[in-house]
């Protein structure tokens, strides 16, 4: 795989902040600056237990920009009704990194993240994921469609670095989902598509 890819370029060093209340994006574009963003308890403690809720929560299209997730992730970034999501780095996943919560498009691109448990990605709605020059390094899988669903989703990865992963890439159960890795650089990432996917390719 080729393609330039660098990541998030947001260092880990910037002023911290505890976040003991979602912040809502609802509209233009939320830029952190490159603030490290450190879920508070009232959040969850950024384990595996479900229900945890998230730091941020980006609506109907907005931008959520220039963010560093620190060491507690909780349950990471919520979508509805599409978003973009730019310059993003999780020192630390917590439950999982994004969710997609409701139908719409969900841009990501310039992102970093690390020590997902389970999922990174998390899809429960029918909706359009694009990600570009990503570095996921150690989860259980980069992307799961929302388990026993068999809605559509459609989900291109292109430039990224995914390495260290327990179980694969793309899982899903539905057998009208599609899925698009492309230009990436694969280490250590177990089996690319799971799942009855209708389309599944590698390339690049
Ligand atoms: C698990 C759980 C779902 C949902 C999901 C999530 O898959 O079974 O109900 O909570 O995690 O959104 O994190
Ligand atoms: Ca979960
Ligand atoms: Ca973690
Ligand atoms: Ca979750």
């Amino acid at each position: 795989g080729g393609g330039t890819i660098s990541g998030s370029s947001c260092g880990t060093s910037g002023a911290q902040t505890t976040v003991n209340a979602t912040i809502r994006v609802t509209s233009g574009t939320y830029d952190g600056g490159c603030q490290r963003f450190n879920a508070g308890s009232a959040l969850g403690d950024g384990s595996q237990s479900e229900g945890q809720l998230p730091v941020f929560r980006v609506e109907n299209g907005a931008t959520l920009r220039n963010i560093v997730i620190g060491t507690n992730g909780a349950d990471g970034i919520h979508t509805y009704n599409g978003a973009v999501l730019d310059n993003i780095y999780w020192m630390n996943v917590g439950e999982d990194a994004m969710t997609i919560k409701s139908s719409g498009t969900t841009t990501v691109r310039n992102i970093e993240g690390y020590d997902a448990d389970d999922k990174f990605f998390q899809i429960n709605a029918a909706s359009t994921l694009n990600v570009s020059n990503c570095i996921i390094h150690r989860a259980g899988k980069v992307l799961r469609q929302n388990g026993g669903t068999t809605f559509q989703i459609n989900v291109s990865v292109d430039r990224c670095d995914i390495n260290d992963m327990g179980e694969g890439v793309f899982r899903t159960d539905s057998s009208s989902s599609t899925a698009r890795l492309t230009n990436s650089r694969l280490h250590d990432a177990g089996t690319v598509c799971i799942g009855p996917w209708s389309s599944c390719t590698q390339s690049g």
